[in-house]
C-alpha cells in the first residue's frame, strides 16, 4: 500500500468518525475531500510531506490537513485519528459500508442499543429489537439484511466492461416496453469509471406497472429488494458476459429502475448521473444564482418552501434536458465523464474530448504468433473495416514464455512475414513491432540491433509487479529512456479489482515520457484501464503523448476501445495529445523519428 493510499483511508475515517461524533458538516467534508485528493493525486505524496507549501499549493489540503500529512510521514500515525478511534469502535465505522445505513442510524444504533459491529448488528435484527429505534419498520429491516448478506458475499466493485453489456441489455429491453418514452443508465456507468457500484437505469413511461413488471419479472433477476411507485431494486445474475469474469462469475449486481415525468428527464438524469460530489457543487452554482437545482428541476430559489416547489406547480426555469440547465446556470454542457469534482466546475467551453470516432490506427495487437487468435490478415481485416489506417503487429517478446513470446530468430522470420501481408493489404499498412517486457531490471528484452530493426516499439513490465514504487521508477524510467522505445503499454501492470501493480512516482515517469518522446499507454481492456483516469489528468496537464491501443488477441477486443476512450476523456484528453488520432503521415513521421 502506498503512502497517498493509507493517508487517504485515514482520511477518510476520520470523515466518517468525526459524522458519527457529530462534528459539524463542514469538518466532516473538508476531510471527505482531503481523502479524495490524496488519492487521486499522481505522485507519492510521502517525499514532499514535510514540505507545507507544496502541499497546500494541492486544491482541497489546507493548512490543518498538511499538518496532518507532514505528522503521519513523520509518526505513522495522526493523533486525531486516534482520538476519535478511541470514541469510535472500528466495527461502527465498518457499518456505515452497509447499503441503506446512513449515519443518522448508525449513531442511533451506537448509541441507544449498543451496536459496534456488523455482527452485533445482525444480532438485534435477529432478536427483532432493531425495531424498537424510531422509522425503523420491517421492511427497511429486511433491505438492511439483504445489504449484509450482499455485502459479505460480494464486497467487491464490477469491471465496468462487465457492467456496460448488461446495463446496455436492461436499457434495450425497458426501451421496448409499452409505454416507455425514454430510458437510459446514469450513474458511475455513465460516468464512465473503471469500476462499477450498481446500475441506474431511469425511464419515463405512461404505463408504469408495466414497467415495474418488466423490470421486476425478467428471467434474469435472482432477488427483487424493493418495487416502490417510482423506484425498483433487483439483483441480476451475472451470466453471459460475466461467466468469463473468472472467480467472480457467480456474483450479482444490483440494480436500480428510477420512473421520472417527462418534464424532468434532464434534471433526473443529471441527479442520477452524478457524481455526487458534482451534483453538490452544482446546487452551490445554483444558489449562487439565486436558484433551486433538484432532481425535478432549476427552480426560481423559494428555499425552505414547503412543499417543494414541483409540488405547487413552480414552472422551473430548465428541467428538460441536462444541456439546458446547464446552459440556465451559465455553463457549457459537461460531459457525464467529466462530472467528478475535479475542476470541471471552471470549464468555459467544449474542452474538445477525444471520441471513438477520432482513431485511426491500432497499435497494441497480437497474432497467433505469440498468445493472439487471429493471423496477421485476419486482424488487419477487421482494422481496416474500422476505418484504420495503421495496425501495429506486437507479439509479445521471448520473457514471456507463457504468452509464447519469440525468441530473435523467431522474430526476424516474423518481421518478414509482416512485411509480406503488408504488401499483399493495400487498404492498411501493417507495421512490424513487438510488446518487449521490460524486465525487472528495466533492461529491455531484445538487443538494440533486433529493436531498431521494428517499426514500432511498445514496451511493458509484465513480471516483477510487487516492486517497492522507488525500484517501479527506476525500472519505467529506464525503458522511457531508451531511444528505440515509442510506448511503453500498460505502465503500472493492474488488474481491476485483482492486482494492484506497480505504484512508480507517475509524475517523474510523465515528465520523462514528455522529455524523451514516449507515449504512455491506455490499455483500452476493461480488466487493465492502465493508465487510468487519474494518471491520465496528470499525463494530459503535463502535455505527454498518450496512446489508446486494444492490446487486442481476439476479434472482440477491437471493441475494447470504447473503455479505454472513456478513461481518455476522465482524463480530459483531447484527439490532439492521442498518437492514435493522427493522420497516416504524422503518425509514421513520428515513429520514424525514433529510428
Ligand atoms: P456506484 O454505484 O457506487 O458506482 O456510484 P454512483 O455514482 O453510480 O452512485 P449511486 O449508484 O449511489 O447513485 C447514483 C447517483 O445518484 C450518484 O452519482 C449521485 C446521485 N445520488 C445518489 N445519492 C445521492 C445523495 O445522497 N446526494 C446526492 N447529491 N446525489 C446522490
Ligand atoms: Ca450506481
Ligand atoms: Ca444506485
Ligand atoms: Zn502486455
Amino acid at each position: 500500500m502506498s503512502f497517498n493510499a493509507d493517508v487517504s483511508r485515514i482520511f477518510e475515517r476520520m470523515s466518517a468518525m468525526l459524522e458519527l461524533t457529530g462534528a459539524d458538516r463542514f469538518r466532516v467534508n473538508a476531510h471527505a475531500k482531503a481523502a479524495r485528493v490524496i488519492k487521486d493525486h499522481p505522485r507519492d505524496l510521502g517525499p514532499i510531506a514535510h514540505d507545507q507549501k507544496s502541499l497546500t499549493a494541492l486544491e482541497g489540503i489546507g493548512k490543518a490537513t498538511g499538518a496532518k500529512i507532514a505528522e503521519f510521514a513523520e509518526t505513522g500515525a495522526i493523533a486525531e485519528h486516534d482520538a476519535l478511534a478511541e470514541k469510535v469502535p472500528e466495527g461502527v465505522v465498518r457499518m456505515l459500508d452497509v447499503q441503506g445505513l446512513g449515519p443518522k442510524t448508525v449513531k442511533l444504533l451506537w448509541h441507544e442499543k449498543g451496536v459496534d459491529s456488523i455482527a452485533a448488528l445482525k444480532g438485534v435484527i435477529e432478536d427483532g429489537s432493531i425495531l424498537d429505534l424510531p422509522r425503523m419498520g420491517a421492511k427497511t429491516v429486511e433491505n438492511i439484511k439483504e445489504s449484509i448478506a450482499f455485502m459479505e458475499s460480494s464486497g467487491s466493485r464490477l469491471p465496468l466492461g462487465i457492467a456496460m453489456p448488461i446495463a446496455e441489455a436492461l436499457v434495450d429491453r425497458m426501451s421496448s416496453v409499452p409505454g416507455v418514452v425514454d430510458c437510459a443508465f446514469a450513474g458511475s456507468l455513465r460516468r464512465g469509471r473503471d469500476t462499477i457500484g450498481d446500475i441506474d437505469v431511469l425511464i419515463v413511461t405512461e404505463d408504469p406497472e408495466r414497467a415495474r413488471e418488466a423490470f421486476c419479472g425478467h428471467q434474469s433477476v435472482v432477488k427483487v429488494l424493493a418495487r416502490g411507485e417510482t423506484k425498483c431494486s433487483v439483483r441480476l445474475g451475472l451470466d453471459g458476459p460475466g461467466g468469463r469474469f473468472g472467480s467472480q462469475a457467480d456474483q450479482a449486481v444490483q440494480a436500480d429502475l428510477r420512473i421520472v415525468p417527462a418534464a424532468s428527464w434532464g434534471a433526473a438524469l443529471m441527479y442520477f448521473t452524478g457524481s455526487k460530489e458534482h451534483n453538490v457543487r452544482l446546487r452551490e452554482r445554483a444558489l449562487s444564482e439565486g436558484l433551486t437545482l433538484n432532481e425535478y428541476g432549476l427552480f426560481p430559489d423559494d428555499r425552505g418552501a414547503e412543499p417543494p416547489p414541483q409540488q405547487r406547480g413552480v414552472k422551473p426555469e430548465a428541467a428538460k434536458t441536462e444541456a439546458s440547465i446547464y446552459q440556465a446556470l451559465g455553463m457549457p454542457m459537461i460531459e457525464p465523464t467529466l462530472r467528478e469534482d475535479r475542476g470541471e466546475m471552471s470549464i468555459a467551453d467544449d474542452p474538445g474530448l477525444i471520441t471513438a470516432d477520432d482513431i485511426r490506427a491500432e497499435l497494441h495487437s497480437h497474432t497467433v504468433a505469440s498468445d493472439g487468435e487471429m493471423e496477421i490478415h485476419e486482424s488487419a481485416g477487421i482494422a481496416e473495416k474500422r476505418g484504420f489506417h495503421t495496425l501495429a503487429i506486437t507479439d509479445h517478446s521471448q520473457s514471456s514464455a507463457v504468452a509464447n513470446g519469440l525468441k530473435p530468430d523467431r522474430l526476424r522470420a516474423h518481421i518478414g512475414r509482416i512485411r509480406e501481408i503488408d504488401r499483399e493489404t493495400p487498404g492498411i499498412r501493417i507495421l512490424a513491432g513487438s510488446e518487449v517486457d521490460i524486465l525487472v531490471d528495466g533492461s529491455l528484452d531484445y538487443d538494440d540491433d533486433l529493436l531498431a530493426a521494428l517499426d514500432v516499439v511498445v514496451a511493458s513490465p509484465h513480471a516483477g509487479l510487487k516492486a517497492k514504487p522507488a525500484q517501479a521508477t527506476k525500472r519505467l524510467l529506464k525503458a522511457i529512456e531508451h531511444p528505440l522505445v515509442h510506448i511503453i503499454g500498460h505502465p503500472t501492470g493492474r488488474l481491476i479489482e485483482r492486482r494492484p501493480g506497480l505504484e512508480p512516482a507517475m509524475d517523474e515517469l510523465i515528465a520523462a515520457a514528455v522529455e524523451h518522446d514516449v507515449a504512455l499507454e491506455i490499455n483500452a481492456h476493461w480488466m487493465r484501464l492502465d493508465l487510468r483516469d487519474t494518471h491520465v489528468r496528470a499525463a494530459v496537464e503535463a502535455g505527454c503523448k498518450i496512446a489508446i491501443d486494444c492490446d487486442v488477441h481476439g476479434p472482440d477486443d477491437y471493441d475494447n476501445l470504447r473503455f479505454g476512450i472513456l478513461t481518455g476523456q476522465r482524463g480530459w484528453l483531447t484527439p490532439e495529445l492521442c498518437v492514435n488520432t493522427w493522420d497516416r503521415d504524422r503518425l509514421h513521421g513520428w515513429l520514424r523519428s525514433k529510428r
